[in-house]
């Protein structure tokens, strides 16, 4: 190891691997496998990644724990028991916590530690790495396990700062039990996953919950309860299998049930059927088998809208918690099965701020331009930089001293959706345009590492030259994500995190590829099968 970061003639290791949930869990385990030197790096104090930190009351995972789980290991398949068909946020972090003692990585990794940068020495072809513990690291290969949603949206409402009570973030809620909300006037911003799965838990405590709403959600049942045993042993029968099953679907993951019928064929009558079914079964998203078409989608959207305005009591609220405008699926939906009846309850106010907006924050609430709410407690449920500003939040430069700030200045570009050009051999796995936060996070994690490490195994095979796209590659990458994002309804036309527009001034460029999880896969490996002709093999340093 070198304190002096401009020393990067001999590498420290192989590979540093920055973050440690499912991706970077997996990463030092493939590493140990192929004998190479590893470090880890993780800003938080144990594994979990995203599921570390979102320790908000009602934090559960909205993908069925059966899919949400690794499956290259069958004995770490056989071994872990989920308690519910949808894991609560402890449960996964203690899997997570399971796993990387079982892989015996928890060694590899420092913990408590940032990594500021990662500068790329294109005389000796190595990567630096340097972290918020002093230490830099010279490495061959670098994997920014960073995640998707790991950067929380900074609060953009004047007056944040002038609050007298306490606020709490869900995106790092303290897991030390200091957040007391009980008997406390509690004001809730953001109605996204995070805020609706925190709402109903906070209104079982708190003496007034205020929801300060600024676009209504679809909110759909969830699928938690206990796991079906049948179901159990059957993934532990052939974890292998299940695994290759998983990689050959749209969403990286085998729904339970959906639809068997298509909307287009159907006549009113069977569409009604089909969706009273789908919605019984909480299947809904799922309730045709061609539910991506416009047509169906509208027809899903006004079903769930119905569901959800029969769910609340009074009138106006029904009205204002039903979402109007865009498309189911526009926007990341969310998963309830207590949270519109939440708002039936006397304590519990919607605040719509499309009428009445946020002014400011004061010292004693939130003004609107109605009125100011006395709080004692503000909950920021408000998202993230997704995607693109983990990346960011690392000053990386590359060749030439290029900065990925000035390359990603008009969005992302990659290929593949690890890889970017004019920074070799640096891996961006859950990043833009792979199949990320709309497959599921957990086989894409598996499926990326295993295609970087299979990536790196070729290089080393290969005299270990230097990798990294063509533009052409990237141009043609961008233009495929573009062309399956206009095929999903409400992709381009929804502010939505998907595309940056949450964040102000971010550039709106659709940021996940929405070809499905099969075709992902496959052009990742035909691209290795062929030598790699999308990308620029540099020769050895
Ligand atoms: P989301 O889905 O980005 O939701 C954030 C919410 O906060 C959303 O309702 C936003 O309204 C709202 N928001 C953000 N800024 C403001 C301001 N300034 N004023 C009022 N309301 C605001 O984040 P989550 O944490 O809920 O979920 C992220 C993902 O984590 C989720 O999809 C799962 O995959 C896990 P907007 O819709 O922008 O009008």
């Amino acid at each position: 190891m070198s304190a002096d970061e401009t020393r990067t003639t001999q590498p420290d290791c192989d590979v540093v691997v920055v973050g440690a949930g499912f991706a970077g869990i997996y990463a030092l385990w493939r590493a140990r496998q192929r004998g190479l030197r590893a470090r880890g790096f993780e800003r938080a104090s144990d594994v979990g990644g995203t599921w570390f930190w979102n320790a908000y009351p009602g934090a559960r995972c909205d993908v069925e724990s059966y899919n949400y789980a690794y499956f290259f290991d069958p004995e770490i398949v056989r071994e872990w028991d989920w308690s519910d068909a949808c894991a609560a946020q402890d449960e996964i972090q203690r899997y997570l916590r399971f796993v990387a003692e079982r892989c015996d990585v928890v060694k590899d990794i420092t913990f408590d530690t940032k990594v500021l940068s990662a500068r790329y020495d294109e005389t000796a072809g190595l990567w630096s790495i340097r972290t918020s513990g002093g230490e830099t690291v010279v490495c061959r290969y670098a994997i920014l396990a960073i995640g998707a949603l790991s950067d929380p949206k900074a609060p953009d409402i004047e007056g944040v700062n002038e609050f007298a009570g306490e606020a709490y973030y869900t995106s790092s809620w303290p897991k030390d039990g200091s957040a007391v909300l009980h008997g406390k006037r509690v004001g809730v911003i953001g109605t996204g996953s995070s805020g609706v799965q925190a709402i109903p838990e906070i209104a079982k405590i708190a003496s007034e919950v205020f929801v300060f709403q600024r676009t209504a959600n679809y909110v759909t049942p969830t699928r938690a309860g206990p796991m079906d045993p049948k179901l159990v042993a059957a993934l532990r029968k052939d974890p292998q299998a299940t695994r290759r099953a998983f990689r050959d679907t749209y969403g990286g993951h085998i729904p339970l049930d959906m639809g068997s019928e298509r909307f287009s064929e159907l006549d009113d009558s069977g569409r009604e059927r089909a969706l009273l079914k789908a919605w019984a079964g909480n299947y809904i998203a799922l309730a045709f088998r061609d539910a991506y078409l416009p047509e169906a989608n509208a027809a899903i959207s006004e079903f769930i809208r119905q569901r959800m305005g029969e769910q609340v009591t009074d009138l106006w609220t029904a009205e204002h918690l039903v979402p109007w405008d865009h498309p189911y699926g526009g926007k990341r939906p969310c998963q309830s099965d207590v949270y519109l009846q939440a708002f039936n309850q006397p304590h519990v106010h919607l605040i719509a701020l499309t009428e009445t907006p946020i002014e400011r924050i004061v010292p004693g609430g939130i003004t609107t331009t109605a009125e100011t709410i006395p709080l004692d407690v503000i909950v920021y449920a408000t998202g993230f930089d997704a995607i693109s500003g983990p990346v960011f939040a690392i000053d990386i430069l590359g060749m030439k001293g290029q900065s990925m700030k000035d390359t990603w200045a008009d969005g992302p570009v990659n290929y593949l959706g690890t890889m970017v050009q004019g920074f070799p051999n640096l891996f961006l796995p859950s990043s833009a345009m792979s199949p990320s936060v709309l497959s599921n996070m957990a086989t894409l994690a598996e499926q990326q590492i295993d295609f970087i490490f299979d990536t790196i195994e070729w290089l080393d095979q290969h005299g270990r030259p230097r990798l990294h796209p063509r533009p052409e590659s990237q141009r043609h990458w961008r233009e495929e994500t573009l062309r399956y994002a206009e095929r999903r309804p409400g992709a381009l036309t929804t502010k939505s995190w998907y595309s940056g527009a949450n964040i102000p001034g971010k550039p709106r460029v659709f940021m996940v590829y929405c070809g499905g999880f099969q075709r992902y896969n496959e052009t990742c490996y035909a691209e290795l099968e062929r030598g790699f002709p999308g990308y620029e093999v540099m020769g050895s340093p």
